[in-house]
């Protein structure tokens, strides 16, 4: 078995050495993984994102270690056992595995085998020499009276067991030299230099935008809280200088921008709200930042778009895609093509250089990230990456509140309890919250101020409490005047329902 680990470590070790060097190639690892989770069934997936959230791909990474060390565990014991063809060729088997994973990605081109094949041979080459280090112990002739009895015939293992640890070590320093490689030829310095044109007018936040409440989610989600939810196994480092945005399909021309002929045009700063579908009631899968970037109906007018279009797909560097009614687009609402988050150039994580955000449809139909292509077509020519697997083709964000004081299960002293959270229903805008407690009255809670009708709300109610074990229940009006609604629905297929409910105890 640790012939077998040995001779995987340092495959892998050289295959990260190599995607290192060649920049653009993938590890093999990081290929698999990826393929992992663009074929796993549908429901998997959403129980991935929902269960994990966003540890899903830590988890992946190391169901994907655990998988390749059981098997090379197996290929180990077979060469020391004396079938080393076999345990060759089990190897040779988890290299085609590799190639296949990487030459199915949508970025790839031939070169990208190198790291798989070169890693490959490394590992057939220690499972074919490791073996050979067992040397077996002739038997002692017995030629003086007083001799140590004759050992058992046996195998010096001190050999194999030096030769492991070397090639252990080895692998270990290789294997961490490619990942500083591949780190290094990130943008993550392109990114901290990148300067970017101010907007034409700032977007501002009303004083009361903060209730000032402790404990409430604040209005701003910083960059670095701000959930993540993506198919990529890891971030596409896309840099600017390769960035293009082809605008193509039912257009009267087509055209394509570089990242300079993006920052020439018009800039416009909102805050937005932002949310997944698969956000459960109470979930944290949404966040609110301010973004500056282009207006996307000011780009589709410059294509001219055909009145019988009606879906815009977009599609991401590596090939995800995603349907968008071309009315939301259009319909004079700020959907933007991004470029800065918070005052900063986005995080690589967040679609680095350029992402769609569209308010009030959910992130699986608006929010592109590493967005490269928009093609404009009808919703029959058409399903996008979630689509078949299940979701609705259209997603709009439902009427949400979250309770974020008091936490479940927690405990208060007498007197007055503070209760509150956030609530959006983002583009038609939240007009009233209430809260009930222990299936009493609605009551009518304060509101925080907003900059628009695209953003959550803070709200808040001081309840003079009293002693008891209670269930506290929160629901929002939306701009419209609609309530919202009670029945209780899973994220799937359009997004989750219902009112979020929180036990807590008051002591006496
Ligand atoms: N390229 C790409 N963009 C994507 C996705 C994706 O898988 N790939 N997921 C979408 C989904 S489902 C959501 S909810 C939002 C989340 O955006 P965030 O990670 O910046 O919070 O990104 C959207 N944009
Ligand atoms: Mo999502």
């Amino acid at each position: 078995m640790i012939a077998g680990v040995v001779g995987l470590g340092a495959g892998l070790a050289v295959a990260e050495l190599a995607a290192g060097l060649l920049s653009g190639a993938p590890s093999p690892v990081v290929a698999v993984g990826q393929t992992v989770i663009d074929g796993a069934p549908p429901a998997l997936k959403d129980w991935a994102i929902s269960n994990l959230g966003t540890a899903n791909k830590p988890v992946l990474l190391a169901g994907t270690v655990i998988v390749l060390v059981a098997i090379a565990s197996v290929a180990g014991v077979l060469a020391v056992g004396g079938r080393r063809r076999h345990a060759i060729t089990i190897a040779g088997l988890i290299g085609v595995v590799g190639l296949l994973a990487v030459l199915s990605r949508p970025t790839s081109s031939p070169g990208h085998v190198v790291p798989t094949i070169v890693g490959t041979a490394v590992t057939m080459g220690v499972l074919w020499w490791l073996p050979t280090r067992l040397v077996p112990i002739a038997p002692v002739e017995v030629d003086r009276i007083d001799a140590e009895p004759v050992g058992p015939m046996g195998l010096d293992r001190r050999g194999f067991f030096r030769g492991s640890a070397a090639i252990g070590v080895g692998a270990a320093a290789v294997g961490g030299l490619g990942r500083l490689l591949q780190a290094r030829s990130a943008i993550g310095d392109e990114r901290a230099t990148l300067l970017l044109p101010g907007p034409g007018e700032p977007a501002t936040l009303p004083a009361d935008a903060e209730i000032g409440v402790d404990g409430l989610t604040t209005f701003v989600t910083p960059n670095d809280d701000f959930f993540r939810i993506d198919t990529a196994f890891t971030v596409p480092q896309v840099s600017t200088d390769d960035w293009r945005l082809r605008i193509h399909g039912m257009v009267d021309r087509e055209i394509e921008l570089s990242f300079a002929d993006l920052l020439d045009r018009p800039q416009i700063e909102r805050y937005i709200t932002i949310s997944c579908v698969s956000n459960e009631v109470g979930g944290g899968l949404v966040g609110t930042a301010r973004w500056q970037g282009v207006r996307l109906a000011d780009v589709l007018r410059d294509a001219g778009v055909d009145p019988a279009a009606e879906q815009l797909v977009s599609r991401s560097i590596d090939g995800w895609t995603c349907g968008t009614p071309v009315e939301a687009a259009t319909d004079g609402r700020d959907a933007l093509l991004a470029i800065a988050m918070n005052g900063e150039p986005l995080p690589d994580r967040h679609g680095y250089p350029v992402r769609m955000v569209v308010p009030g449809l959910f992130g699986y139909v608006s929010a592109t990230k590493w967005v490269t292509e928009l093609e404009l077509t009808t919703w029959d020519a058409f399903d996008a990456y979630w689509v078949p697997r299940g979701w609705a083709e259209r997603g709009p964000v439902k009427t949400m509140t979250r309770i974020d004081r008091p936490r479940v299960g927690s405990s208060h002293g007498d007197g007055v309890v503070d209760i509150g959270g956030v609530a959006w229903a983002v583009h038609r805008g939240v007009s009233a919250v209430e809260i009930r407690l222990d299936d009493g009255p609605w009551v009518e809670c304060e509101l925080g101020g907003v900059p628009s009708d695209d953003t959550w709300r803070q709200w808040h109610h001081r309840w003079d409490a009293t002693p008891g074990d209670h269930v506290v229940e929160a629901r929002a009006v939306d701009g419209s005047g609609e309530v919202q609604p009670s029945e209780p629905r899973p994220p799937a297929p359009d997004g989750a329902q219902g009112y979020h409910r929180v036990r807590f105890t008051v002591n006496a």
